[in-house]
């Protein structure tokens, strides 16, 4: 019944009330190693150093690689989206003979008379100041702020910048797991300084070490575990830093917004909401029991663990990954004939999920699978190979919709999962079409981090 054989998925996405780490099946290649855990330092006569987990985010990481070849747009709103060709062959032919770095800033495309259907991907902190931000339609942001710098998307210079911030830290601290392009766990706790002033001495070396070799900056959060580290690293944006540790739980972290905690999502925080419950501190005060009826064992769990700052999962070293997914839980059993719009809906809207964590990561694939789970439990999946790598949503979705044929759809369905594998990087695919030199701009983006 099974057909997927490259059963692993380390990315994998659930958008229900908790990511979804779990690989789809038995994982058969991965490189993960899990850290040599504390057990070193308890055989010894040593008391175990405490657990300082950092987690590190690149700043509007977009925006600020297009402000290193663009420099003169320094403090200036800049957004970053929408087609990428138009823009980019308007730069390009305004270029000429001169550098990026000596375009003159009135040359840039504006906001301002934007029609299309193209999103933001980010905005610079300045343009963040009008409220435009994250996948916001351009249209919106063109209301907002007519005078923000448009510019196009180009994912191979973020790709190579992402390789680079993530080797100059592993280089100073060995034990990193990637969690995408722009952001990392490091684990702190046996790194020669990692415990002065609770992490925050390697914290600053490492930014400094960034910036000095690519003119990036990054925000760190250092706290006793992944979690916490991760609410951290938000407190000081951009380029700050912010040390947690547990006593700081109920000062730093229980005023905080439930959906603050990595895990809850739109859906888990509208049901806290109408339970009346805003902040991660009045989570903290339910009983596990009566969390437990409501969102289930697992989440309700995991709730109460988190709202009290408890989360052990350990810094896992990761390869590249091989495939990314999402799937769904739906709220209730569909049939895939009596609720085809609903279903297709979702599938749609899976599709256009993976299709966007392919573009976030920098990755295109060449396998389409689904997975299903039936109202019994019972679980099939399903999957082709194309003849080209893609990241394009239709192009999922399309595919996607011919294994979903080949499936058996008497039963109904409680889950669906949709999942792109055999993945290489953007820019290693983007280079293999082209056959020369990724365009001008973006060498000399690239010489400027070397
Ligand atoms: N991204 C995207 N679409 C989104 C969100 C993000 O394409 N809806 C891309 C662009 C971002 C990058 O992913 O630059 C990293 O996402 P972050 O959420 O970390 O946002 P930024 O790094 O841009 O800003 P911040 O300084 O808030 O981290
Ligand atoms: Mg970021």
């Amino acid at each position: 019944m099974v057909v997927f054989d490259l059963a692993h998925d380390n990315r994998g996405q659930s958008h229900h009330f908790m990511p979804h780490y779990a690989a789809w099946f038995a994982p058969t290649q991965v490189a993960a190693k899990i850290a040599p855990a504390l057990t070193t330092f308890m055989s010894t006569s040593q008391p175990a150093p405490l657990r300082r987990i950092a987690h590190l985010d690149m700043d509007a990481f977009y925006a600020s690689v297009e402000l290193l070849r663009y420099p003169q747009l320094k403090g200036l709103p800049v957004v970053i989206g929408g087609g990428r060709r138009r823009q980019d062959e308007d730069l390009t032919a305004a270029q000429g003979e001169r550098t990026p770095d000596k375009i003159p800033v009135a040359e840039f495309p504006r906001l301002q008379g934007y029609s299309g259907r193209g999103v933001i991907t980010t905005a610079t902190y300045a343009a963040r100041q009008f409220g435009v931000g994250s996948a916001m339609g351009l249209m919106k942001a063109a209301k907002l702020c007519p005078d923000a710098i448009l510019l196009p998307v180009d994912f191979a210079a973020y790709r190579h910048y992402s390789h680079t911030f993530k080797t100059i830290i592993q280089e100073i601290a060995p034990l990193v797991e990637n969690r995408g392009i722009d952001e990392v766990y490091i684990d702190f706790t046996q790194v020669p300084g990692g415990q002065r002033e609770g992490g925050r001495v390697l914290a600053r070396l490492i930014q400094k070490s960034i910036f000095d070799a690519t003119g990036l900056t990054c925000s760190v959060g250092v706290a006793p575990n992944k979690l916490l580290a991760k609410m951290a690293s938000e407190f000081n944006k951009p380029n700050g830093i912010a040390i947690v540790f547990e006593d700081d739980l109920q000062t730093k972290i229980w005023p905080l917004a439930c959906r603050k905690i990595n895990g809850i999502g739109p859906r888990a925080d509208e049901k806290l909401q109408q339970l009346g419950i805003r902040t991660i501190g009045e989570l903290a005060q339910q009983d596990v029991g009566w969390l437990i009826d409501h969102f289930g064992q697992k989440t309700g769990a995991w709730m109460f663990d988190a709202a009290h700052g408890i989360d052990a999962r350990p810094v896992v070293l990761e390869s590249e990954p091989v495939s990314i997914s999402r799937e769904t839980t739906f709220e209730r059993d569909l049939h895939a004939v009596r609720d085809k719009a609903e279903l297709g809906a979702i599938f749609t809207r899976l599709c256009e999920q993976v299709a966007q964590d392919l573009k976030r990561q920098g990755y295109v694939g060449k396998t389409i699978g689904i997975k299903l789970r039936y109202d019994d439990f019972k679980s099939v999946t399903r999957e082709l190979t194309l003849p080209d790598h893609t990241y394009d949503a239709a192009t999922i979705r399309r595919n996607a919709g011919l294994c979903l044929k080949r499936a058996p759809l008497q039963q109904r369905l409680r889950l669906l999962g949709v999942r792109v594998g055999s993945l290489i990087p953007l820019a290693e695919h983007q280079a293999g079409l082209r056959k020369g030199p990724l365009r001008a701009p973006l060498q000399t983006a690239m010489d400027l981090a070397t």
